[in-house]
């Protein structure tokens, strides 16, 4: 657990995987189960305009990780959040409780992407982040590998399993041990 766990009256959960594994789906589904917030990064950092421009190779916001990581700090120390991003290793350790890495398989994947537009590097570039992990390793060297968590998300069933088991996990909090 991270070391100021115990202080919050309720936990701060990751919710972190390459773009199409479920993060945005899972997490509104498991803020609407628990009320906890849930914190979008993509979108607040349009919202606040928490980045440096857009970055035309790569099809996205260039990320001011410092602005995101001032805007939330007192929101974090509150408890209580579930963020949702693509990237995990630029957080502070100390703001999260548990880290969910959602994994797809690569022919789904592939299909929720097309679908949503990727194609060319875009889609490649995603693709080889599912197959070698990276958000999993990102995660493990980022924070401590016992609240780090990888769930497979392919379908609505494991969607409906992740919510519910991780309802659970927070309706338990704190830990008692
Ligand atoms: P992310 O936030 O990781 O980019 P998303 O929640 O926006 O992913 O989902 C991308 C698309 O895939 C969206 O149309 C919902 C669908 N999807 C995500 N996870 C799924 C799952 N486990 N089963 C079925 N569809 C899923």
């Amino acid at each position: 657990m991270a070391a100021d766990g115990n202080k919050r009256k309720r936990p701060n959960i990751l919710v972190t995987g390459t773009p199409g594994t479920g993060k945005t789906t899972t997490s509104s589904a498991l803020a609407e189960a628990t009320n906890l917030r849930h914190i979008n990064i993509g979108d607040l950092v349009k919202e606040k305009n928490l980045h440096d421009g857009w970055d035309d190779d790569l099809q996205c916001h260039v990320i001011n990780e410092d602005l995101v990581c001032d805007e939330l700090e007192d929101v974090m120390e509150e408890g209580g959040n579930i963020v949702d991003y693509h990237g995990c290793d630029f957080f502070p350790e100390r703001w999260f409780d548990l880290v969910v890495v959602l994994q797809t398989d690569n022919t789904v994947l592939y299909d929720r992407l097309s679908k949503r537009g990727y194609e060319g590097a875009k889609l490649s570039n995603n693709m080889e982040c599912e197959i070698f992990q990276v958000l999993l390793e990102e995660a493990k060297e980022s924070y401590s590998e016992d609240i780090v968590k990888a769930l497979k998300s392919n379908n609505i069933d494991d969607i409906t399993r992740n919510v519910s088991s991780l309802t659970d996990w927070i309706r338990s909090w704190p830990p008692t041990s």
